[in-house]
């Protein structure tokens, strides 16, 4: 953390924290804790290497950071700023982590309970919750994963059983899981299936090569014939709103974790600029260094208080799925655009892995990206106020 002689913290310039819970700041506190010790230390040799810190599964698991929103099931039940705190927490270590957790939490175990049978519930959640059992949820297809609806996965049914056949790209820990969520195209419409590692004619291969979330497994899913039995289904997934609403939960994690990601650029510049003397002063002391620390401070405020209030609406059950794109569009936009402009200040050590900006901004170009483009969100909000759906 920054210190200065003001009593503001330039990582929270509206004392965002001072809103939350006694129990909100545990949680934020023994995260913060926990990336401090654990994951800051590892995570750039885990970023340059390509490699998923799997060492960290169990620390995470013993925090209760696996589907902490749900009650029950040996989950923590905690509330949707907790799961915020904790987003934002794990991503100012890195993208790569706060994206197992959200895929665990939200895209794996959330439809497990909203939408899968008590047995599918007593076998998975408790495992997933421990960290002993690891998910992932496959809805992109190759072709275009803006549009879901156009899904070319079909699920076919064979007496009690289904039969999956088609593909998923880019899909968050698809090699090193389980179980994995699937959504295909039957003829009653979408139905989400569990798919087990070891189902025959299912396969996994990581995506290598990538230049973003480097620290994180993403994989291409294949269903060759892949033989699934009807307890495997999600009894109450009946539609492609299903999919949907796990996407509005990771979305809201998003909104919250990238504000990590931004504070974690924003402490390391306004500490590089004070010592960085050029032209016979510290670089923190020209009024363009000013203006670009103060612009980041404004949007990292920014994202906060719209974090906070989509937490709030979201405890109060008024969540609209629009108000989260348009949150995950502001902040991500807003993160990104602060990694980048830490990066061009920190020079040419802006393009070292020694400082965080660049991996920072490296992984937000996928988290941009991903759980809907920018477009996408702006769409959505678009279709919100004029009731024109731009998609079609
Ligand atoms: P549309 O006709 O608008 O909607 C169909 C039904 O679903 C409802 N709905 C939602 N419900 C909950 N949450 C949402 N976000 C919802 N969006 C729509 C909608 O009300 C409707 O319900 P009903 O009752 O009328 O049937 O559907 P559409 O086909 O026109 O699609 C709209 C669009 C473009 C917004 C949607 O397809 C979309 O969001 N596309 C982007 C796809 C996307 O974000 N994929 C993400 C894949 S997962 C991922 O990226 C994981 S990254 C993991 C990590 O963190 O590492
Ligand atoms: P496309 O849909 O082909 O979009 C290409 C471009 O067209 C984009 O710029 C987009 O904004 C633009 N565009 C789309 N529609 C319009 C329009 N109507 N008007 C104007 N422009 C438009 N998916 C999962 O299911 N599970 C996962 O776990 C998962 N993890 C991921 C991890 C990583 C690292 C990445 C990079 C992606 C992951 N995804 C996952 C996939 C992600 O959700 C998709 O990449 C994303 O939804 C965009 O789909 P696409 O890549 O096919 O791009």
């Amino acid at each position: 953390m920054n210190t200065q002689d003001s009593n503001l913290n330039p990582l929270d310039l509206f004392d965002v924290h001072s809103e939350f819970s006694d129990e909100e700041h545990m949680v934020q506190d023994s995260v913060a804790r926990f990336v401090d010790d654990q994951v800051i230390p590892m995570m750039r040799e885990a970023f340059e290497q390509h490699q998923f810190p799997h060492e960290l599964v169990p620390m995470v698991a013993d925090l209760g950071l696996f589907g902490s929103s749900i009650d029950g099931y040996e989950c923590a039940g905690l509330n949707s700023i907790c799961y915020g705190l904790i987003c934002q927490e794990l991503e100012r270590g890195d993208s790569g982590l706060r994206s197992f957790v959200s895929v665990q939490s939200s895209l794996v175990m959330f439809p497990i309970h909203a939408y899968g049978s008590e047995e599918q519930k007593q076998r998975w959640l408790p495992a997933m919750s421990r960290g002993e059992a690891i998910g992932c949820f496959g809805l992109t297809e190759p072709h275009g994963g803006s549009d879901p609806s156009n899904m070319k996965t079909r699920a076919k049914r064979d007496g009690d059983d289904w039969i999956i056949n088609g593909s998923k790209m880019w899909i968050t820990n698809g090699t090193i899981a389980d179980a994995a969520i699937v959504w295909a195209m039957t003829d009653e419409g979408v139905k989400g299936f569990i798919v087990e590692k070891d189902m025959p004619g299912f396969t996994a291969p990581e995506i290598e090569n990538k230049f973003s979330l480097r620290a994180s497994v993403t994989s291409a899913l294949f269903f060759d014939d892949v033989r699934v039995p009807a307890a495997n289904v999600l009894p109450g997934a009946t539609s492609l709103k299903a999919p949907l609403s796990c996407l509005t939960q990771a979305r809201y994690g998003i909104a919250w974790g990238v504000i990590g990601a931004a504070q974690a650029c924003l402490d390391e510049v306004i500490r590089y600029s004070a010592d960085r003397i050029l032209f016979n002063k510290p670089l923190s002391h020209t009024q363009t260094i000013q203006i670009r620390l103060a612009d980041m401070a404004r949007r990292i405020t920014t994202a906060q208080l719209l974090a906070l209030q989509l937490g709030r609406l979201k405890d109060r059950d008024r969540l609209s799925p629009t108000q989260v794109s348009l949150a995950k569009w502001n902040n991500c936009r807003a993160a990104l655009d602060i990694a980048r402009d830490a990066r061009d200040i920190l020079g040419g050590s802006g393009i070292s892995a020694e400082y965080v900006p660049i991996r920072h901004m490296l992984n937000l170009e996928s988290v941009i990206t991903y759980e809907g483009t920018e477009t996408i969100h702006q769409l959505v909000v678009g279709k919100e106020l004029t009731g024109a759906n731009a998609f079609g």
